[in-house]
């Protein structure tokens, strides 16, 4: 948060809180920014191309969104998402994923799900569908068979071949305390008329837990979405993250009066004050409000020797483009 502690940020939030709702309405109105596609990544940039695509032609908001991620999904050669995701610690490709529509206040999202490529439309058919709102593993899988999706290996060579090394690492058992892989595609987005959505969807944490669901597919911690406020999506250690909520946390520190990237800023920073190792780890959030403006953070930078920063791609205005992400520390 630039140059504002914590009371301060209270301070300033109690300022706004004292706006009329004309007032306020009226700030609203004039920042609004037309249709705007955020997503986490360098892969975010052919997905929000995509989104945007989608619509324009005429798609819903949900319809961008969810065919935005698919791109990821598709592409064998993001190794953290869909087909080619790394797998669990036996060697199956288990996805995580999940939708919500800021305006139905409505989620959908599966865990687990092995052999579907595509677990953001199964997340999406989870609204449509039912009336639940999270389908696990074996439940999903047949939720998933019934609604038309064809069961596929989701290993590539190249990702059986880095597990293959893995298991081949003396002490490979580490990763129980060390996890690494982590790439999820989160896309946020507004219509320009005060709509809100957010997804994402990955296969997790490399190596993980036959079982082992991350913060992606939790509502409130890998996505959020409310057309009262805005949206947000985050990537990195869902094992950290999903004990801050980091989704809803963002949301709501917007809700109170701070902008997309304080918002973003007042919660990296509380994870990293509650628990000091947070600063090493790897944490990364992007937000929205409804109003089209962005934030977008990571805690720390370089995130791994492998990953040297976090990028986020946008869409606004007929272009994309990626942009290095500010660090917190
Ligand atoms: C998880 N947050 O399962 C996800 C993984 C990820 O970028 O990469 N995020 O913990």
């Amino acid at each position: 948060m630039d140059g504002l502690d914590r009371r301060d940020f209270i301070k300033s939030v109690a300022g706004v809180a004292a706006l009329s709702t004309a007032e306020f309405a009226a700030a609203a109105s004039a920042a609004k920014t037309g249709p705007v596609f955020l997503a986490t990544w360098p892969h975010g940039k052919p997905a929000v191309d995509r989104a945007a695509e989608v619509f324009q032609s005429g798609g819903s908001l949900m319809d961008a969104v969810e065919k935005g991620i698919n791109v990821a999904e598709d592409d064998p050669r993001i190794m953290s998402v869909g087909y080619g995701g790394l797998p669990n610690e036996d060697g199956e490709v288990e996805l995580d994923a999940a939708i919500m529509n800021g305006t139905l206040h409505r989620a959908g999202s599966v865990c687990a799900l092995h052999s579907i490529k595509n677990p953001i439309s199964v997340a999406r058919l989870v609204i449509e569908k039912t009336r639940h709102t999270t389908l696990a593993g074996e439940g999903a899988y047949q939720f998933a068979l019934k609604e038309g999706f064809k069961p596929m290996q989701l290993l590539t060579p190249a990702s059986l071949q880095k597990w293959l090394d893995w298991r081949a690492t003396p002490n490979h058992e580490q990763y129980w305390i060390n996890a690494d892989n982590h790439d999820t595609i989160g896309l946020v987005a507004t219509d320009g008329k005060g709509h809100v959505v957010s997804g994402c969807s990955t296969s997790g944490s490399a190596w993980k837990i036959h079982g082992r669901v991350g913060d992606s597919p939790l509502v409130g911690c890998g996505v959020y979405a409310d057309d009262n406020v805005g949206a947000t999506s985050a990537t990195g250690d869902g094992d950290i993250m999903t004990n801050y909520c980091t989704s809803v946390s963002i949301v709501h520190n917007m809700a109170r009066g701070a902008s997309p990237q304080d918002a973003c800023e007042d919660l990296l920073k509380h994870m990293a004050e509650t628990d000091p190792k947070n600063r090493e780890a790897f944490v990364a959030v992007i937000a929205m409000d409804k109003q089209g403006r962005i934030g977008a953070l990571s805690m720390n930078a370089p995130l791994t020797p492998a990953q040297p920063g976090f990028q986020y791609a946008v869409w606004q205005n007929g272009e994309s483009k990626l942009v290095n992400a500010a660090a917190m520390y």
